[in-house]
């Protein structure tokens, strides 16, 4: 099948960069779709550990196309030291292409997430986002003050709306958020003079990139970044991105229509974690919880926030199925609950008396929600294991009962962080 959407099924972080890194192999062309530089994806090749912000890990093979579609929001420092930090370790960037319609991230957006955050934090109220600029600059993309890479080209026109974003910022900056830190439109518009001038041979009309790759035949990659339940939409709202991580996302972010998709992979960890506050049903507080996360390396990658930890919950499995379409789950990272006797899933939650196998809307409800978990013997070290039939009989109970409550087939099982460390279920 030629083009694929791969999507964290979860909250982020459920190795989505893996599943690509090895599909990338035979693929011709990698998408990015939406979020920006608050992504984290760790790629380990070899003994060494790439973490890509904003560019699609396929960089790694020579010779494929690299895009960052005109969803995602570009912070043009930080794609430009991800450039210099792949070309010091020789890798061969020439083929990333970046849309002239996707948004830029400024300076003072950064300043915006945070002075937000750090008031909200006073009453316990922050999202506990990743700092970057992220929501601000999806709110004037959607408020139509933002400022876009083809900008960048147009000097007039670049400084004109620098300038006029500028005098708002500072006013929000002073007026609403009590903040002593300006902004100098001038010292802006000089930096990114800089910026666009780097950038500007990797800069063009993707939607035009990807569909010809579609046409010919090519295997076109589309690579999510964060997870459903942080979709603007669909997510745990207000606690989400503000972007779409499921897979309509990427019809949106790279320009292309539905029926150009062939296949809907859904990442999915054997547990699941989050970052940042909000509910979390099946969060563990105990030394299952920390032995996870020791195990599983669950911090962040661009913040290194430890992650909060808990059982699978299949509830919300069935909603990331449901919302995405999904056609197949890639589960990783079942080799972390290793030397537990036992492992639990969430089938359901019980909801005043009730069981309820949805994902409510509510945040009220769903702090009410209480897991309905089901016991399965645990196994031993599984990361030297290659293929489905050498799995323990208990790993197997294990996948079977998450395909039945899911309602779709795992083709793929991550035993271990390495490209090698995974097994192909046909
Ligand atoms: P933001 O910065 O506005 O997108 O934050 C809003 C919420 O989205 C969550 N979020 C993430 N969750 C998991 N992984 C993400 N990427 C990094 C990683 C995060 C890190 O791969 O580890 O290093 O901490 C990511 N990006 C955003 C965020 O926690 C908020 O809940
Ligand atoms: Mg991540």
């Amino acid at each position: 099948m030629p083009t694929k959407v791969i999507i964290g099924a979860q909250w982020g972080d459920e190795g989505k960069a893996k599943i690509i890194d090895i599909l990338s192999e035979k693929a011709d062309v990698v998408v990015r779709c939406q979020g920006g530089n608050n992504a984290g994806h760790t790629v380990a090749v070899d003994g060494d550990v790439y973490k890509f912000q904003l560019i699609p890990s396929g960089i790694l093979y020579s010779g494929k196309k690299c895009v960052v579609g005109n969803g995602v929001v570009i912070d043009p420092e930080g794609i430009l030291s991800e450039i210099d930090g792949l070309v010091a370790k020789h890798i061969d960037v020439s083929t990333l292409r970046i849309s002239s319609r996707a948004h830029l991230v400024m300076p003072y957006h950064k300043a915006l997430d945070k002075a937000k955050e750090t008031i909200a934090a006073q009453d316990g109220k922050d999202i506990g986002t990743t700092m970057k600029g992220i929501g601000p600059c999806y709110m004037d993309k959607a408020e139509r003050s933002g400022i876009r890479v083809c900008d960048l080209y147009h000097e007039e026109v670049f400084a004109q709306k620098v300038r006029e974003n500028v005098k708002v910022k500072n006013a929000m900056l002073k007026y609403v958020y009590n903040q002593e830190i300006q902004f100098d439109a001038e010292e802006i518009i000089t930096n990114y003079k800089k910026y666009a001038e780097r950038l500007k041979q990797y800069v063009d009309d993707t939607t035009v990139t990807v569909y010809e790759a579609i046409k010919e035949g090519k295997e076109v990659l589309f690579e999510g970044a964060q997870g459903t339940l942080l979709d603007l939409d669909l997510g745990t709202y207000p606690y989400v991105t503000s972007s779409h991580p499921i897979t309509g996302g990427a019809c949106i972010g790279a320009g292309i229509g539905p029926t150009m998709i062939d296949e809907c992979i859904g990442v999915m960890k054997g547990y699941i974690t989050r970052v940042g506050k909000g509910p979390f049903p099946t969060e563990l507080h105990d030394e299952i919880g920390d032995r996870i996360r020791e195990e599983g390396h669950e911090f962040g990658t661009v913040t290194g926030r430890p992650r909060r930890c808990g059982w699978f919950d299949a509830v919300i499995g069935e909603f990331a199925v449901r919302t995405s379409g999904l056609t197949q789950i890639a589960l990783n990272k079942i080799d972390v609950l290793k030397d537990l006797e036992k492992v639990k899933i969430c089938v359901a939650y019980e909801f005043n008396g009730e069981r309820i196998k949805y994902f409510p809307a509510s945040l009220e409800d769903l702090e009410l929600c209480k897991p309905v978990y089901e016991e399965l013997e645990g196994w031993g070290d599984i990361s030297h294991i290659r293929t489905y039939q050498e799995l323990p009989e208990s790993v197997k109970k294990y996948l079977t009962r998450i395909e039945e409550l899911c309602g779709c087939k795992i083709t793929m099982v991550g035993v271990g962080p390495n490209r090698d460390q995974n097994i192909i279920i046909e």
